[in-house]
């Protein structure tokens, strides 16, 4: 096996032998396979054209691929099955690429091509949770083929830098799907505050990244005596109007991904998996855990969509009610001692005080934002940012989404002339509304986005963060922070690359990033 794609990926050079995420050699051998199978996929709809079954295809085989999603050998080769019969439908004369040569060749070369397939396959997680929704958008489509097409082509460093930048503005529209998937079908989100306390009682812990199956979820356990309670990056479904009116979906459980091993420990509740970031359950809870949609693991219960695209989440509201809950309030904290958080800062509420904000930055009350978003994961270096926001001077404001923001979103850090100074804009995929925040702010102040007060302050670990950080790039957005450590897959040259051409600044210390960021105000 050999795989370098995620933030905990082995030293020195990847993980050969078995994945630090769980996954197995045989797991990440057969999902080169199905990449392989994809680019073949790719190639015959590239020659004959594709429908929406042989995309819907593409999307989610990228998307089995992410870290974190599928760690069962069997499902991948069924989902190769299907890839490799649609492609005999339409083309049998389509070659498959050589999976064994996926990772092989000059350094340069594959850092660069890595870079476009990783990013890739975190699009095509966006692009998926889009779709089941019935929202598709035909040049995101169009371009998992072009993407995978020309994975398997040679280019010069040049042309694979064109690419990478071309894919950031596609992956742009991908996420301005999903946003606009989310809010036409659940509303627009509103500032909500969320209880970290369990109520006594059958419950059941969603999370991933899916609203779709939270809301036939809460549909099928509404009136049942079962609460529901979200996970990680679900924390934002709160702010949904369509997702908050039901009064069973009682706050969030437990912290970032990386936790859920001691979180879910001999918990009385049922899991329910709907994206990633899935770790191996540990015995203790296994048999609670559900996975569904792409999401796998060997001998945990799955799932299925029918063909009709919904969900009969029976089994999960049964194991709620057999298991019974906690017979008393469970007053959990987040990590930083507080017993409840806000999120619903997404584009359309902050735009709505846009007028406010504005005015705040011309009286001198807010000097700078920060965004200071992206993924949570275990490494000890990852504190850094709960410092950097506990270090963030008191006119400034943190704009935060993903996962991370757990180190911190429990802080109370007060407000400025009404303004909360921390704003919960939501998932990974709503850095749309970041973007989309930056953009209005730039035209008020008549300004260039890199000439704005806002320093990006990011925090990487799979896929999805790749895809958003293309995106940022693609947009000429310059001087963002990243860390805690650098992609495996970027080669020396490459990085130097895009620290030349972007300003991309490795994490340093909290403190002297502070300073050379307000510093260079
Ligand atoms: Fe991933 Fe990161 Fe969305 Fe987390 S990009 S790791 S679970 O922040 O959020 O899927
Ligand atoms: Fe290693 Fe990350 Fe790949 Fe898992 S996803 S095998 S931890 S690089």
């Amino acid at each position: 096996m050999f795989c370098f794609q995620c933030e905990q990926s082995a030293n020195p050079g990847g993980c050969k032998v078995q994945g630090v995420c769980g996954k197995t050699a045989p797991v990440a051998n057969k999902q080169d396979e199905l990449t392989a199978a994809l680019i073949g996929l790719a190639r015959a709809c590239d020659a004959k054209g594709a429908t929406a079954a042989e995309y819907a295809l593409l999307k989610q085989g990228l998307f089995m691929c992410v870290t974190n999603v599928n760690f069962d050998e069997e499902r991948v080769q069924e989902f190769i099955n299907r890839v490799e019969a649609a492609r005999n439908a339409i083309d049998p004369s389509a070659a498959d690429f050589d999976w064994e040569a996926l990772w092989v060749g000059e350094e340069d070369i594959i850092s660069l091509r890595s870079t476009l397939l990783l990013g890739m396959r975190g699009m095509a997680a966006y692009a998926w949770h889009a779709a089941v929704l019935s929202y598709n958008d035909p040049d995101v489509d169009a371009w998992f083929v072009k993407g995978l097409v020309e994975f398997a082509k040679d280019h010069s460093a040049e042309e694979w830098l064109g690419l990478l930048m071309e894919f950031g503005e596609v992956n742009l529209k991908c996420m301005a799907l999903l946003d606009k998937a989310n809010t036409e079908s659940y509303g627009t989100p509103e500032p909500t505050k969320v209880s970290l306390t369990v109520q006594p009682g059958p419950f059941i812990v969603v999370t991933g990244h899916d609203l779709h199956d939270l809301k036939m979820l809460l549909e099928q356990s509404e009136g049942k005596g079962v609460d529901i309670y979200t996970h990680g990056e679900m924390l934002p479904c709160h702010a949904y109007p369509e997702l908050k009116k039901y009064s069973h979906l009682k706050g969030n459980f437990g912290t970032a991904w990386q936790n859920q091993q001691n979180e879910f420990d001999n918990v009385p509740g049922a899991f329910l998996f709907t994206t990633n970031c899935l770790m191996p359950p540990r015995a203790s809870y296994k048999s609670n855990v559900f996975t569904t949609d792409m999401v796998g693991f060997p001998d945990v219960a799955h799932v299925t969509a029918k063909e009709d695209g919904t969900k009969d989440f029976s089994a999960v509201i049964e194991k709620a009610i057999e298991l019974g809950g906690y017979k008393e309030a469970q007053h959990f904290t987040g990590i930083n001692g507080g017993h409840e958080v806000t999120t619903g800062f997404g584009h359309g509420t902050v735009l709505s005080i846009a007028d406010k904000v504005i005015d705040a930055v011309k009286a001198g009350a807010i000097k700078h934002f920060f965004l200071v978003g992206g993924c949570d994961g275990a490494k000890v270096g990852r504190n850094y940012y709960t410092e950097f926001v506990k270090q963030t001077p008191k006119d400034t404001v943190v704009l935060t989404l993903a996962c991370g923001k757990y180190r911190f979103n429990d802080l109370d850090l007060g407000e400025i002339g009404g303004i909360p100074r921390m704003l919960d804009m939501g998932q990974c995929n709503d850095s749309y509304s970041a973007i989309q925040v930056a953009v209005a702010l730039a035209k008020a102040f008549d300004c260039d986005v890199n000439d704005l007060p806002l320093t990006l302050v990011l925090s990487w670990y799979e896929q999805k963060a790749v895809c958003v950080l293309l995106t940022l790039l693609a947009l000429g957005i310059r001087n963002i922070y990243i860390g805690p450590t650098l992609p495996k897959f970027f080669s020396s040259n490459v990085l130097n690359i895009l620290v030349e051409k972007f300003q991309l600044h490795p994490i340093t210390t909290p403190e002297a990033d502070m300073k050379a960021i307000l510093g260079a105000n």
